[in-house]
């Protein structure tokens, strides 16, 4: 994700740090670079003014010019600037998922069509199932048949209840809904409602009088991050008309130009609770603004990645890794170990990216389809302990008994092992640009 502005925002920081001290004009003329970059994630012109006058100011403040290292002064001004953009974090009290005192608490779900209501529900109630909360889901989308039956089949995946009067009067089915909870000690109960192509009256109406009847301690704006400044004004007519009290934003995992994330809290006041990264039921991760900062101004992801490799190995596992992913000491066999490890956490192309360094080293639209990675794990599975550990080993005879033994063809091995050398490289030369420093 935002991998063009994090590419627009890279490059500058690294042109500025290339030299000693920098005149006034060298940094008016990055923060109106900067500014072009914001724009083209779709940010709105009058966010990105504000924001590179903020730096601006700051930038004045912190007595940049006379700075030892105006670049890092300035990249740290950025960075402080963009955290505050995003809005709080989901830990803090702020962006913290509020329930009320008389249960059942009352999860109200919003959106336009397709951007993720019924989904977002079912990964919801699998989260706070993970946490001890029992949710109903109410399906008051009755307006297609398919709906209902999606919700249930979610329901089903995560063994929870779904309450549903076929295509009743929504507002009926909410209330009834509630009521249903109660009498079945729910503590929660998340309402799946209709969405519209784009906001209209009767949809606004129908939302409202749900609201009205089901008093939710939460009204979730679920968010298509892939919409951009859309995405903004649609969160801004939502709000206006229903006060929204947090922000879901979705497909994050896709090619999204960043801009609904970076403008969506500063337009609403609403803090983004959530984000989600994928269709799987797993897919939803707390938002934490100081790491998409990070990401965005390519510093890595190495947090995000370290919790979730966390889940799976022992403290003492995960610390090697760490040291194995700064020192670059990558070899194929901790490459396939990784694999292995990481294809539990879903898609591994967006893990690896996360890696600090790789996910520049790696060419733009990076990708490797399931099948490519079943490959992959074949090819290194038919290597030597030997070969694994060192690829320079693998002359011609060598790769075709690895295609024949992993029932792939030599150009294969072949260009796995390119990759792999070239990543290596990559990596290594990034890290001596970065000591040279
Ligand atoms: N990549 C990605 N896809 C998602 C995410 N969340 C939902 N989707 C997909 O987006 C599509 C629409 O999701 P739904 O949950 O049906 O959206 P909805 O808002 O309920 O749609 P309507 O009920 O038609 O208004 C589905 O194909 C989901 O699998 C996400 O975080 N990432
Ligand atoms: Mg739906």
């Amino acid at each position: 994700m935002f991998d063009q502005l994090q590419e627009r925002l890279g490059a500058i920081f690294e042109r500025l740090s290339g030299r000693g001290r920098i005149t006034e004009g060298e940094v008016n003329e990055a923060l109106r670079e900067v500014r072009i970059a914001l724009l083209e994630a779709d940010v709105s012109l009058g966010a990105a003014k504000a924001f590179v006058n903020r730096v601006k100011e700051r930038a004045v403040g912190a007595n940049v010019m006379e700075s030892l290292t105006p670049a890092q002064t300035i990249l740290k001004i950025v960075y402080d600037e963009l955290v505050e953009l995003l809005g709080p974090s989901t830990g803090s009290g702020k962006a913290r998922l509020q329930f009320s005192d008389a249960p059942p608490s009352v999860l109200m779900l919003v959106g336009l069509q397709g951007s993720g209501k019924t989904t977002q529900a079912g990964k919801l109630a699998l989260r706070l199932k993970e946490q001890g909360r029992r949710s109903l889901l109410i399906a008051a989308d009755v307006y297609r048949p398919a709906a209902i039956e999606q919700l249930k089949t979610l329901g089903k995946q995560i063994a929870l209840p779904v309450f549903e009067l076929g295509a009743a009067d929504p507002v009926r089915i909410v209330r009834d809904g509630i009521a249903e909870a109660k009498r079945l000690s729910i503590s929660t109960v998340i309402i799946d409602t209709a969405g519209r192509l784009q906001i209209d009256e009767p949809l606004m109406d129908e939302l409202a009088r749900i609201k009205a009847i089901a008093r939710p301690s939460e009204i979730l704006l679920v968010a298509d991050a892939m919409t951009g400044q859309e995405a903004t004004n649609v969160a801004k007519g939502f709000h206006d008309r229903l006060g929204i009290t947090g922000v879901i934003l979705t497909k994050l995992d896709g090619d999204t130009r960043g801009g609904a994330a970076l403008s969506i809290h500063s337009i609403t006041g609403a803090p983004i609770k959530f984000i989600g990264v994928g269709e799987k039921l797993g897919a939803l991760e707390p938002f934490y603004p100081e790491r998409l900062a990070s990401r965005i101004l390519g510093m890595g992801d190495a947090l995000t990645l370290i919790e979730k490799t966390q889940s799976l190995y022992s403290e003492d596992q995960a610390k090697k890794l760490e040291e194995k992913l700064l020192k670059q000491t990558f070899t194929l066999d901790d490459f396939l170990d990784q694999m292995r490890q990481v294809r539990k956490l879903g898609s591994f192309s967006d893990l690896v990216k996360m890696v600090p360094g790789l996910s520049r080293a790696l060419p733009k639209n990076f990708e490797i389809p399931e099948r490519e990675v079943e490959k992959v794990e074949a090819i290194i599975c038919s290597m030597t302990r030997g070969e694994r550990r060192n690829p320079d080993v693998l002359n011609g005879s060598r790769r075709k008994r690895i295609a024949r033994g992993s029932g792939t063809q030599v150009a294969d091995v072949n260009r796995l092992v390119k990759q792999f050398e070239q990543a290596r490289q990559m990596a290594k030369h990034l890290t001596k640009t970065r000591r040279g420093r």
